[in-house]
């Protein structure tokens, strides 16, 4: 027995008519608009931590689909619990690159002040949880956040995303057998990229798919077309609606790929054949959902190239701003952890101040050291 994969948008751009949801054309060009930024800023990204303005980036390329797609198809009220790979959910509430460059700088106006890893975006106001470093433990909270707005009847819904390596983690396991048990009502959403850094999909499962393993915990679970917007668009949301009408947890599983290297520390050609990647690159998402906008009568050439330079022109402005900020305090490192700070804490902010004072030390360059 083989899963079945679900798509919407055939790779020429035709549509499977019976699957196709119903969107405005705003909405659509939202979409197409919100996987540019995506890509646009993964180009910068990677171009900032190459030329040493950044310590490190986390590519997502080939994964802009998978990641707008599935935001695109919650309410806005509902609860982010994403990976360091999702940029795209910001970005589809509203994230700007501001704030997104701010916080890969580690900057004065990085809402992590710096501490975080980079790409560990984190936006209270948007329920967009901040990321988690050891991979799946981001499950757990999900989980238990969905049962929170169960007791409190708020009608809100939880999504988690991991990868298809997040999948042999044991909070994996746990997090859907209490989901499953309580009827929590989530989305476990995961972008099988084919590859966890340098580990191929066949080391990580022996599973005909990742989404049957749903079976097991007693809810469905779906394969659909991750580089297919409209069909990663269609299976959320069903999984979504079930949530909401306390029918409890879902699986969708995304089949895409990682275009780029695991992160700025990596080298993919030292694990991955050539022809692989290529073969692809041959599916980008960008590329298909650009042909299915075709097809509909809303692209054209000047609208591609209107959307491209816009937002190039806004990450270069923000990439400026950003740049002039400088990083943060460094007494700001005792702030935060304490809701009044204990003395010998105090003491030794008291101290370093003093020491800064002398200024002997300048600079730390702010860079994260990787
Ligand atoms: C618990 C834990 N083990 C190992 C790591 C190191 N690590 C970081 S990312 C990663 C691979 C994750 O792969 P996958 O879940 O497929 O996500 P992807 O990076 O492909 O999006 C590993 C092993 C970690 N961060 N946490
Ligand atoms: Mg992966």
């Amino acid at each position: 027995m083989t899963t079945e994969v679900l798509q919407v948008i055939r790779s020429d751009g035709s549509v499977q008519k019976k699957l196709e949801p119903t969107l405005s054309e705003e909405m659509l060009r939202k979409l197409y608009r919100t996987m540019v930024q995506v890509r646009a800023l993964d180009e910068k990204g990677m171009l900032l931590q190459r030329t040493g303005k950044i310590g490190f980036y986390v590519p997502s390329g080939g994964q802009e689909a998978s990641q707008v797609g599935a935001v695109a198809a919650l309410d806005a009220g509902d609860w982010l619990f994403p990976t360091y790979r999702d940029p795209g959910m910001a970005l589809w509430r509203g994230a700007s690159f501001r704030e997104m460059l701010a916080h890969e700088f580690g900057c004065a106006e990085d809402r992590s002040k710096g501490r975080q890893m980079p790409n560990h975006y984190a936006f209270r106001e948007m329920k967009y949880v901040s990321i988690s470093s050891p991979i799946a433990t981001q499950i757990p909270q999900a989980v238990g956040a969905a049962m929170a707005a169960k007791y409190r009847k708020t009608k809100e819904i939880v999504l988690t995303s991991m990868g298809d390596g997040g999948t042999s983690e044991g909070d994996f396991h746990c997090g859907m057998n209490f989901a499953g048990v309580y009827k929590a009502p989530i989305v476990f959403y995961c972008q099988n990229n084919q590859w966890a850094i340098s580990v191929p999909l066949s080391g990580q499962t022996a599973s005909e798919s990742i989404s049957v393993k749903a079976k097991a915990y007693g809810f469905p679970g779906v394969t659909v077309d991750g580089n297919d917007v409209l069909a990663v668009y269609s299976a959320v949301r069903q999984a979504a609606d079930r949530a909401r009408a306390g029918g409890g947890p879902s699986f969708v599983e995304a089949l895409t790929y990682r275009m780029g290297p695991h992160s700025s520390s990596d080298d993919p050609k030292r694990y991955r054949p050539a022809a692989e990647e290529e073969e692809w690159r041959q599916k980008d998402p960008i590329d298909r959902f650009r042909n299915y906008l075709k097809k509909q009568g809303i692209w054209t050439e000047a609208w591609e190239k209107e959307t491209w330079d816009g937002v190039r022109a806004d990450l270069n402005e923000a990439t400026k701003q950003v740049e002039a900020l400088g990083p943060p305090t460094i007494s700001s490192m005792f702030d935060d952890v304490w809701s009044s700070i204990p003395p010998v804490l105090q003491e030794q902010k008291d101290s370093l101040i003093e020491y800064l004072k002398k200024g002997e030390l300048k600079d730390l360059g702010g860079a994260f050291p990787l």
